[in-house]
């Protein structure tokens, strides 16, 4: 029976949970005494604590986000019921900012909050013994632990991990770089400062090893994949050579920040291979100062249009309505109002682009 269960409610079977696998990545000497149990949010919570239990650990971790806090609330709330005992870790973004007046936070033993790959080994080391047989130990600890940000340099990277079923049923995650150096207020990445990056030997060598092992779809979750331009070029150069038909990466982009080098290798990716979530959020300056967001719309319009007319990348790009300041009128009517070219030849683009960004 393992000490240790990792557990997390998925939005849906289809999405792996990439944060349990880094936190039991970088257990050391625990990874044999610890297990992943996904779920998801369409599971019965009574089902969902009757497995858990059923492997008897001595500690949960639970991965806690916004889709899943009133599920997991649930099964946490029948496991303390029926085993007290059993020390409950929570940890993830829905409890990294805020955990005052969390009914789950009252039921937890432990919130460890921001990136825990390396503190919950440590929080774990403590609680247990190095002897399986030995009860569970009871240090002070606070309740709320707050983790260092870990140096990707000591992090042991996940993706063995990710099973032979996961890469043929799930969506699989994969992840360059860590935070985000803009500032939006609606956003919790805007909290994650400063940007890092994963040793890029290091994660193309594990790269390379899930293509060896038949993955064809890469959906990254960094924030904004086209921050340090070198990097951006060497993953796309990387993933363009080894292309085999079926094959297909997401990325998240900034749209003002496309410079020659990386438009040239994006215009080669063939039609289907290449998708970009391009975040642009309001097309309202004043809009754009009320929630911090800095860019350039004049690039903006530049580099999405390069994109649209001169790549065949599939574009998902995010518009907000109800953004402080933003009414519909103001929404439709802003290109107009900043003057930058022709109003109504604007507003009729606007329409165009939503009608083709789904
Ligand atoms: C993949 C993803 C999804 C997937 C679901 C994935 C799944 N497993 O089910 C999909 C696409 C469905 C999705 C949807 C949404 N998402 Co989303 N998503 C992400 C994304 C891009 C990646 C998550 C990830 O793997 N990160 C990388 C890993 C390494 O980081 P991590 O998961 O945070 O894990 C670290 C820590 O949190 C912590 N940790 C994690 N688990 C545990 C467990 C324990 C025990 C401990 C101690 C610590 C710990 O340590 C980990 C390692 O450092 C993040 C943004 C991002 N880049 O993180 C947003 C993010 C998680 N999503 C977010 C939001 C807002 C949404 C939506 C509401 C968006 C929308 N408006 O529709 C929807 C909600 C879905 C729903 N059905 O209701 C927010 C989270 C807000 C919150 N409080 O949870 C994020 C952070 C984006 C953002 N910047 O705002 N999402
Ligand atoms: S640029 Fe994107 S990820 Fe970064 S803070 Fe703004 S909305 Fe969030």
């Amino acid at each position: 029976m393992p000490d240790i269960v990792l557990t997390t409610l998925n939005a849906k079977f289809i999405h792996a949970a990439f944060g349990l696998r880094y936190l039991f990545a970088n257990l050391g000497e625990l990874q044999p005494r610890a297990v992943i149990a996904e779920f998801d949010i369409n599971l019965r919570p009574l089902d969902i604590a009757e497995t858990l239990l059923a492997r008897a650990p001595k500690i949960i971790g639970v991965g806690l986000y916004i889709w899943n806090v009133e599920e997991t609330t649930a099964v946490i709330a029948a496991i303390k019921r029926i085993r007290p005992e059993i020390k409950i870790i929570l940890g993830g973004p829905e409890v990294s900012y805020e955990t005052e007046g969390q009914p789950i936070v009252e039921l937890a033993d432990h919130v460890i909050t921001g990136e825990a790959d390396l503190k919950f080994a440590e929080v774990c080391r403590e609680l247990l013994d190095a002897n399986p047989q030995s009860a569970i130990r009871n240090p002070q600890f606070p309740k709320i632990i707050p983790a260092e940000l870990p140096e990707f340099s000591r992090l042991s990277l996940p993706y063995d991990f990710y099973t032979d079923a996961d890469l043929a049923h799930r969506i699989i995650y994969v992840e360059a770089s860590r935070g985000c150096p803009f500032t939006c207020e609606f956003c919790l990445s805007s909290l994650d400062i400063p940007v890092r990056q994963v040793p890029l030997d290091k994660f193309l060598a594990a790269m390379q090893k899930l293509l060896d092992r038949g993955l064809k779809q890469f959906k990254f979750v960094d924030r904004t994949f086209n921050l340090n331009i070198l990097t951006s070029k060497a993953l796309l150069e990387f993933f363009l050579s080894r292309y085999r038909p079926g094959m297909f990466f997401h990325f998240e982009m900034i749209p003002d920040r496309l410079p020659a080098e990386l438009r040239e290798v994006i215009a080669k990716f063939p039609p289907g291979s290449l998708q970009f979530e391009v975040g642009i959020q309001t097309f309202n300056p004043e809009v754009g100062a009320l929630i911090s967001r800095r860019q350039n719309y004049e690039r903006l319009a530049d580099n999405f249009n390069y994109l649209r007319k001169k790549t065949s990348v599939h574009i998902h790009a995010d518009l907000i309505v109800g953004l402080p300041g933003e009414t519909l009128e103001s929404f439709a009517a802003c290109p107009a109002r900043r003057g930058v070219a022709d109003g109504l030849q604007r507003a009729a683009a606007l329409r165009n682009f939503a009608e083709q960004a789904d």
